[in-house]
């Protein structure tokens, strides 16, 4: 028999898990994929890809309206010009692209796939990704309140 502390337990690991992974676990079973590596085309090659910047302010995206190519190769950096940290959240936009890695200061992360990213005032990352699915896709930080003082934009997947 299980107590009632294990009970409580295992609602607590239960909402853990739904913290951790519900939304993309919900995309899943909607049928959305998560990109994998075989997404990449094979002869992608990054030192032909079209650099993009993307500067964040307190509270923008600039640009923000962008238009990116399926299939071409894109290094995309992000520089948070801003005072405050900023995020770039749209699980749709992310589960559209394919990933080759994200490179910051720090270092690398080689990953075909991440759910959305967080950068500290003065930071940069920039990302190596190639765009899988036609589309137009609202994005925005989800830090409260600013998306309301205008942290959003759109990117589209063109043909
Ligand atoms: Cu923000």
């Amino acid at each position: 028999m299980m107590g009632r502390a294990g009970r409580f337990g295992i609602i607590v690991l239960w909402l853990g898990m739904i913290a951790a992974g519900g939304i993309p676990g919900a995309w899943a079973e909607e049928g959305h994929e998560d990109p994998t590596t075989e997404w990449m085309p094979k002869d992608v090659d990054f030192t032909q890809a079209e650099p993009l910047n993307i500067r964040f302010d307190d509270y923008s995206y600039e640009p923000s309206d962008v238009a990116l190519k399926k299939d071409r190769p894109y290094v995309i950096t992000f520089d948070n010009v801003g005072g405050l940290s900023h995020d770039f959240v749209n699980m749709p936009f992310f589960h559209a692209v394919v990933f080759d890695k994200v490179v910051t200061a720090s270092g690398r992360v080689n990953t075909p796939h991440i759910h959305s990213l967080y950068l500290q005032s003065g930071r940069k990352m920039t990302l190596y990704l190639v765009p899988k699915k036609t589309g137009r896709y609202e994005v925005f930080c989800s830090i409260p309140g600013h998306r309301k003082e205008g942290m959003e934009g759109v990117f589209s997947i063109v043909d």
